[in-house]
C-alpha cells in the first residue's frame, strides 16, 4: 500500500511517506504530482518572518527607516543561515540601497542566500522595472516585493503576476497616515487600506503594510493601521514595524495578519525567534 501523508500545499517538500505496494500506483502517483503541481498557498499559517535589511553588503537596521540610523549587525548570508537554524520559514530580504537610490545594490548578498537556504525567499528595495523582477523569479527569488514601481506604474504588477502567479507583494509603508515611497522619503496621498484594495484587483498576492512611524524604535506595535489594511483585503498581509515583544506578535496576530515580520528586536535579542513563532 502507498500511503501518503499530505500537508496541505507542501507535498513535495518533504510529507511523503512511503510504506509499501499500492493495488493501483498510477492513481496514487497521478495524485501526487497534481498536488506537487498546485501552486503553494502564500503563509498557510501565521509566520514570524526574520528581516535581513541590507547596505553596503552589511545587514543594518535603521530607526525609523532614516539613513544614518544604522545599526550594523554583520554578514547577510550568515545572518540568514542563522535564521534558517533557529527554524524560519521565510526569510525577507531588503535592498535598504535599492530603495533609497532605485537600484539593487546587494545582488551578490541575495544570490548567495538564494542559493545556500531552502525556505521561502522574499526581496525588496529597488526593484523597479518588470523584467528585473522576473529575472529574480526566474533565479529562484519565491516572492518579490515593489513599493515605489507600484505606485508608480500600478500594471507592473499584473505583469509580474502573468509570468508568475501569487508571486508579488506590494508594500504600502506608511508614515502619518499616507503611503510613502523611494525609502520612505516621498509621500504618495494615497490611503493605505484603499491602496491595499487597488493592489488585489491589480493582481497583487499579498500585501507588506509597514508602520514607518513606529519601525526600528522597540517601542511596540500599533493594531489598527494594521488592522484597516487587513480588512480592506483577502489577499494575505504582512504587518512589520514596532515589534519589541512577544505580545506584540500575539496583537497582530489578533488584526487577522498572515505573518509579521521582525527585524531589530531579533538582532538586539529581544527574544528568540523560537520563542516568537511560540507565540
Ligand atoms: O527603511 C527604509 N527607509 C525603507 C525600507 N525598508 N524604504 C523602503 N523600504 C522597503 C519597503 C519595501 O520592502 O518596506 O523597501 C521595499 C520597497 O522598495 P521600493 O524600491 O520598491 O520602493
Amino acid at each position: 500500500m502507498l500511503n501518503l501523508v499530505v500537508t496541505e500545499g507542501a507535498i513535495a517538500r518533504t510529507y511523503i511517506r512511503y510504506t509499501g505496494r499500492s493495488a493501483d500506483p498510477r492513481r496514487e502517483v497521478g495524485t501526487l504530482l497534481s498536488a506537487r503541481d498546485a501552486p503553494k498557498r502564500m503563509f498557510p499559517s501565521f509566520e514570524v518572518i526574520p528581516a535581513v535589511d541590507m547596505q553596503g553588503g552589511q545587514v543594518v537596521q535603521l530607526v525609523g527607516g532614516e539613513r544614518g540610523t544604522e545599526k550594523a549587525y554583520g554578514d547577510p548570508v550568515e545572518a540568514a543561515r542563522r535564521w534558517v537554524e533557529a527554524g524560519a520559514e521565510t526569510l525577507h530580504l531588503v535592498d535598504l540601497d535599492g530603495a533609497f537610490e532605485g537600484e539593487r545594490a546587494n545582488a551578490p548578498a541575495v544570490e548567495a542566500i538564494v542559493e545556500s537556504v531552502d525556505i521561502d525567499v522574499q526581496l525588496g528595495g529597488g526593484i523597479r522595472a518588470a523584467d528585473d523582477a522576473v529575472g529574480l523569479l526566474d533565479a529562484g527569488v519565491d516572492r518579490v516585493i515593489l513599493g515605489t514601481a507600484a505606485v508608480e506604474t500600478p500594471e507592473i504588477v499584473g505583469a509580474i503576476s502573468g509570468q508568475h502567479p501569487d508571486s508579488v507583494m506590494v508594500s504600502l509603508d506608511a508614515k502619518d497616515g499616507e503611503v510613502v515611497v523611494s525609502g520612505w522619503t516621498e509621500g504618495t496621498g494615497l490611503d493605505p487600506a484603499e491602496a491595499a484594495a487597488r493592489y488585489e484587483a491589480e493582481g497583487a498576492g499579498a500585501i507588506l503594510f509597514t508602520d514607518v512611524d513606529v519601525e526600528g524604535q522597540l517601542g511596540g506595535i500599533r493594531s489598527e493601521p494594521v488592522a484597516r489594511v487587513v480588512d480592506a483585503v483577502d489577499i494575505p498581509v504582512v504587518a512589520s514595524g514596532g515589534v519589541s515583544t512577544l505580545s506584540d506578535i500575539r496583537a497582530l496576530r489578533e488584526t487577522g495578519a498572515a505573518a509579521v515580520v521582525v527585524g531589530t528586536a531579533l538582532y538586539e535579542g529581544r527574544f528568540t525567534l523560537e520563542a516568537a513563532m511560540d507565540a
